[in-house]
């Protein structure tokens, strides 16, 4: 049939196939921790209704990390949570200049009930600025708060803690002026470069709550500068790699078990009010409060 056998069939050219290879995905399939996003109203009821072991008792929750950390965006973020509505006030420091230098007790207004919710924060700042000097003059000073000893409005000094001599100074506190659950807040980003001296700090002044048999908790902010999956979706925050590798540094680093880290992506000027940020606040607000209300039950007069 005229087939000429020398002569090798035209092959096709060899097909060059592009292969996408996708990047590694920064998150995990499955999310490490659960957070029930759809029902934030649950949430919230849950606050709404939590009662303290004793009637007229309420938990003092403090708030410690270097200025910066977002501790007043913490205090906005829960106002807002609580109010359903945008509570910044002129309360988040817009430099880092030593913002709180008073010792402030926050309430939380239940609207029209006229009362409060049964949880006071209160809020000091410090682990960055100063000597060592003035480091252990602040973990003087935080045991001086978790006792209850320190009035509020004092105004801290770096350079002594407070005598006992200071009419700001509290010779009696009663149950509710004690701390019931101390909250290192930590921004996620500055993790991996902490400085020395302000894990020798946390640990102090845990050591100090762990005498006192306070328990401690850490918040981490700025949860959507650290990962850029969570800026998209908040959703995706206990999936982030980032923000497990970051919480597992910080967790050996100053010895908080990894279920006692929460995060939180605060409330400040560039975000609204979201059902998903409500959830991820309130599951760290009311973590907190379990772990203060838990030790409440034990604390005597
Ligand atoms: N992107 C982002 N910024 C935050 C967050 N929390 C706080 N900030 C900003 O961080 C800065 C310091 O916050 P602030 O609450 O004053 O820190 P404080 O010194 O610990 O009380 C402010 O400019 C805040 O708007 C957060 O979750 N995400
Ligand atoms: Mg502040």
């Amino acid at each position: 049939m005229g087939s000429n056998s020398s002569q090798p069939e035209p092959q096709p050219p060899p097909q060059v196939v592009h292969r996408f290879t996708p990047p590694p995905s920064l998150c995990f399939d499955e999310p490490w921790r659960r957070i029930d996003w759809g029902d934030k109203q649950s949430a919230l009821q849950y606050v709404k209704d939590y009662n303290p072991p004793t009637e007229g008792q309420q938990i003092r929750i403090l708030l410690h990390g270097p200025v910066g950390a977002g501790k007043s965006s913490f205090i906005n973020s829960v106002q807002s949570v609580l109010q359903g509505r945008m509570c910044i006030k002129t309360l988040v420091s817009t430099s880092q200049s030593c913002f709180t230098k008073r010792y402030m007790t926050y309430e939380f207004e239940k609207k029209s009930l006229d009362s409060f919710y049964p949880f006071v924060i209160n809020d000091m700042m410090g682990l960055k600025d100063g000597s060592f000097r003035n480091q252990r003059v602040h973990v003087k000073d935080i045991k001086r708060a978790l006792k209850g000893h320190i009035l509020d409005g004092y105004r801290f000094n770096p350079e002594s803690k407070l005598s006992k001599e200071d009419p700001y100074y509290n010779p009696s506190p009663g149950v509710n002026d004690k701390v019931h659950v101390l909250v290192s807040v930590i921004d996620a980003n500055t993790v991996s470069q902490l400085e020395d001296k302000v894990v020798k700090a946390i640990w102090a002044i845990r050591e100090e709550a762990s005498e006192l048999g306070i328990p401690q908790v850490a918040i981490f902010t700025k949860i959507d500068e650290l990962c850029p999956e969570i800026q998209k979706d908040v959703r995706n925050v206990y999936k982030s790699k980032i923000l497990k590798k970051a919480m597992q540094r910080f967790s050996e680093e100053v010895g908080i078990p990894m279920n006692c880290i929460f995060a939180v992506w605060n409330y400040h000027e560039d975000i609204s009010l979201s059902n998903d940020n409500d959830a991820l606040i309130l599951s760290a607000l009311t973590s907190i409060m379990n772990a203060g209300g838990d030790f409440l039950n034990t604390v005597r007069e």
